[in-house]
């Protein structure tokens, strides 16, 4: 015990501590997928989902999640086109339900300095009160 092996974990656990958050497997936002957890749900189709955020940072707050996990936009590519508009297009007919009639905000987080936590893509949709530019 100890030595080589030690070494061998050690070196491990360094390239599991490197790996990008969005390599790793799945998130709460799977969970929320498939009736794990609970969340208010304002819209469902085969390919994505929409519900209150928990954390809302304003009167109306919602996030908009394709089913298929996307860890994140950087991550999007050529075949993700058609799904990603289908997001925005959720998020539009989303807010309206919402009577979001004054106008909103859409907002992807992305990584470390993007202030990305939950390494599942998602749309915010804030709105119900004036916002301000530029975002913190
Ligand atoms: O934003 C991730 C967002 O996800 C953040 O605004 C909180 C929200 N969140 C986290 N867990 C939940 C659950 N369980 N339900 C609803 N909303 C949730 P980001 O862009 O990654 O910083």
């Amino acid at each position: 015990a100890g030595g080589q092996d030690g070494e061998v974990q050690k070196a491990q656990q360094a390239a599991e501590a490197r790996k990008e958050p969005g390599q790793r497997p799945p998130t709460i936002f799977s969970k929320i997928i498939d009736r794990t957890i609970r969340a208010d749900i304002l819209y469902e189709d085969d390919k994505c989902l929409a519900f209150r955020d928990v954390a809302p940072q304003a009167p109306v707050h919602f996030l908009v999640i394709p089913k298929r996990p996307i860890p994140r936009l950087s991550h999007a590519a050529a075949g993700d086109t058609e799904l990603l508009g289908h997001l925005l297009v959720v998020a539009s007919q989303t807010a309206k339900v919402e009577g979001l009639e004054d106008g909103y905000r859409v907002v992807i987080n992305d990584g470390k300095q993007g202030a990305q936590s939950v390494y599942h893509l998602h749309l915010h949709v804030l709105g119900g009160r004036q916002m301000g530019w530029p975002p913190g």
